[in-house]
């Protein structure tokens, strides 16, 4: 993943010098393990496509991915220190450069979303699902019924919820964005779905981690348990949070078997080793 470090870093170098293009560049370039955009070129693998082809929306997404981490970290939101083994934006500069490199990240996403002129219907089509993804029906949407809804339920439905937005949007977006590019619209609400499952095993395995994890292990502030934020361990204990973690991903790994013309190997590799990280 070099060459896309450096396409995320020279994105950053267009833009004019400034506090806020360096508040961009330090969280964007923190170490994040770059799930998303793996998605989105293992996908394209697995239909045949160059991976270049994805290469703006892959940035895109990252940017959008750091952007939410960047807000979700502020004092008004989880109110974290640490991200990534570094501290958080708002430590390392302060809270208004951070609250402007997370708009400012999410701004230039569409920017070079949508600036494909050689598939310029590629273009609208994933600027559109990246909208609807991220958007107040999507991730920012998970994030409100996180912050309000949920605080001391018992019900697991409501977790699940929480997660197909704030975690499952952003997940299934790089799977359907790939489809697009790849000329396989027929696939795209077929991807959405395999996304909200993964996201939901992605999630769990986060609160997994979350509990077992030190801080430093992590790279993150531990925070949900010790905020007593209900996450799927507390709802459904260890065990039975690690059993259903272990379920979504094996549906995931049998479901991206279901397409035609899609050589699933490459994506089965990605999401077992999602299933193994250990950050
Ligand atoms: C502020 C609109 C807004 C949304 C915030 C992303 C998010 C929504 C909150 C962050 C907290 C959280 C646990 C989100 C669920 C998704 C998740 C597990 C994010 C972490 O993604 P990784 O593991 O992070 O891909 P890296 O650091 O590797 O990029």
């Amino acid at each position: 993943m070099k060459r896309f470090e450096e396409l995320l870093n020279s994105y950053i170098d267009r833009l004019p010098e400034s506090r806020v293009r360096e508040a961009m560049r330090y969280s964007l370039m923190a170490g994040g393990k770059r799930i998303r955009p793996l998605l989105l070129y293992t996908v394209l693998k697995g239909y045949g496509i160059d991976e270049t082809k994805g290469d703006a929306y892959a940035s895109a997404l990252e940017m959008i991915h750091t952007y939410s981490l960047i807000h979700d970290d502020l004092p008004a939101m989880d109110n974290d220190d640490l991200r990534r083994g570094r501290p958080t934006c708002h430590k390392q500069f302060d809270e208004a450069t951070a609250i402007l490199a997370g708009d400012g990240l999410l701004t230039y996403a569409f920017e070079i979303a949508s600036e494909d002129t050689e598939n310029a219907s590629a273009a609208l089509a994933c600027t559109h699902i990246l909208a609807l993804m991220a958007g107040a029906g999507g991730m920012v949407l998970g994030q409100d019924l996180d912050m309000s809804e949920v605080s001391g339920t018992t019900d697991f439905e409501a977790v699940r919820k929480v997660h197909r937005y704030k975690t499952g949007c952003l997940l299934s977006a790089p799977l359907m964005m790939a489809s697009v590019i790849a000329g396989h619209s027929e696939d795209t609400e077929k991807w959405h779905q395999l996304g909200e499952k993964l996201g939901l095993a992605f999630q769990i395995q986060d609160d997994v981690m979350d509990v077992k994890l030190t801080p430093e292990q992590f790279g993150k502030s531990t925070s949900d348990a010790n905020n007593d934020k209900v996450t799927s361990v507390g709802l459904l204990g260890m065990d039975e949070a690690e059993n259903m973690m272990n379920r979504l991903y094996k549906e995931c790994m049998s479901e991206s078997d279901t397409f035609s013309g899609f050589d699933s190997r490459a994506l089965k590799e990605l999401i077992e080793s999602i299933r193994t990280r250990t950050k």
